[in-house]
């Protein structure tokens, strides 16, 4: 495969997109460059000192991490001089980020969660950060609303995730199939890597902590049990992967299938994820994949989040896997 880089690939497809304009590709130039940026700390942050918590804790109610935070800052510092965006919203920031008036703006929402799976970096496992992008309801001017911002995931313009492991990954879609690029470190540039990324039918994999298992609810119990006993379509048991980092769960399953699941328990009735920062973006690459992605009895991209930090059940993954999910839900009362 030729050395195809992010820009020639987005100019190959938006060629069939003739009312983008150049802002959306200097939006992705902007969060690649954020992206390398975060790479390369990562990548040295055993000896920068800069590993373990700040002793602050998150609107989310979790500690934050050194790296969350730094992420968090090269992210908002950067994407704010994009000259692309209206506002912006991050899993690290308690409200919505307008872009100042003393930087160019434009018609574009960010929504990221700057490193998910932060907890993981003490013990050197994949971790990624998470985009989402809307745009701005035609006919608003002025203050950006929060109303605006809240949009159901079948808005999205595009969404993607960096991840940050053995090599660092850019997985995005623009509404044109889902599509993988690799960082070649030496020239500092994405390449592709993975054109045309689909999820199987059907996998062998699930994915749960299944230490939450006696704070399920019972269809949540019966449908883990499923994947206890079911068979691949090649006649294999599943088996259960689980690295406690969304980023790296949702990107094997991208790759080989099978299903994810985070239901909602006693102590967390929506569940743990974030709809707009990780469910959404994450459900928009899910189906352009010809995957499926459920709070176990609506499609994700269906529904409109009530706050920024709102939280959703999520089942992702393999159509048929999914399916399973929603057809045991469905014999349960809403
Ligand atoms: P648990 C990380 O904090 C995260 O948001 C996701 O990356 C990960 O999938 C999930 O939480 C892990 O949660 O409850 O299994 O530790």
């Amino acid at each position: 495969m030729a050395d195809i880089t992010v820009t020639e690939h987005l100019l190959l497809h938006q060629k069939r997109s003739p009312q983008a304009t150049g802002q959306f590709t200097g939006l992705l130039y902007d969060l690649i460059l954020s992206g390398k940026t975060i790479s390369r700390r990562i990548n040295k942050a055993g000896l920068l000192d800069i590993l373990g918590g700040t002793g602050e804790v998150n609107v989310q109610g979790e500690n934050v991490q050194k790296m969350d935070s730094i992420a968090n800052r090269i992210l908002l510092y950067r994407m704010e001089r994009c000259g692309a965006l209206c506002a912006m919203g991050s899993e690290e920031e308690p409200e919505l980020v307008r872009v100042r008036p003393e930087f160019p703006r434009g018609d574009y929402i960010l929504i990221f969660d700057p490193l998910d799976g932060s907890s993981n970096i003490d013990v050197n496992i994949n971790v990624g950060t998470i985009f989402s992008i809307l745009r701005r309801p035609a006919g608003c001017t002025g203050e950006v609303s929060l109303g605006e911002v809240l949009q159901p995931g079948m808005q999205q313009v595009a969404a993607g995730y960096i991840l940050y492991g053995p090599s660092t990954m850019l997985v995005f879609s623009t509404g044109q199939g889902v599509h993988g690029f690799t960082l070649d470190p030496g020239v500092g540039e994405f390449l592709l890597s993975h054109p045309d990324m689909r999820i199987p039918e059907q996998g062998h994999i699930y994915s749960v902590n299944e230490g939450n298992r006696n704070n399920w609810d019972e269809p949540a119990r019966e449908a883990v049990e499923w994947f206890h006993t079911c068979k691949s379509p090649e006649g294999k048991d599943y088996s259960a992967r689980y690295v406690g980092s969304l980023v790296a769960d949702f990107h094997r399953t991208l790759l080989y299938g099978g299903i994810y699941l985070y239901p909602p328990d006693k102590n967390k009735p929506n569940g743990k994820l974030r709809m707009m920062c990780e469910a959404a973006p994450l459900a928009f690459l899910a189906e352009q994949a010809g995957g499926k992605a459920s709070d176990g009895r609506r499609r994700i991209l269906e529904r409109r989040p009530e706050t920024l930090h709102a939280r959703t059940p999520l089942f992702i993954g393999s159509a048929r896997d999914v399916e399973a999910v929603e057809a045991i839900y469905a014999r349960y009362p809403a």
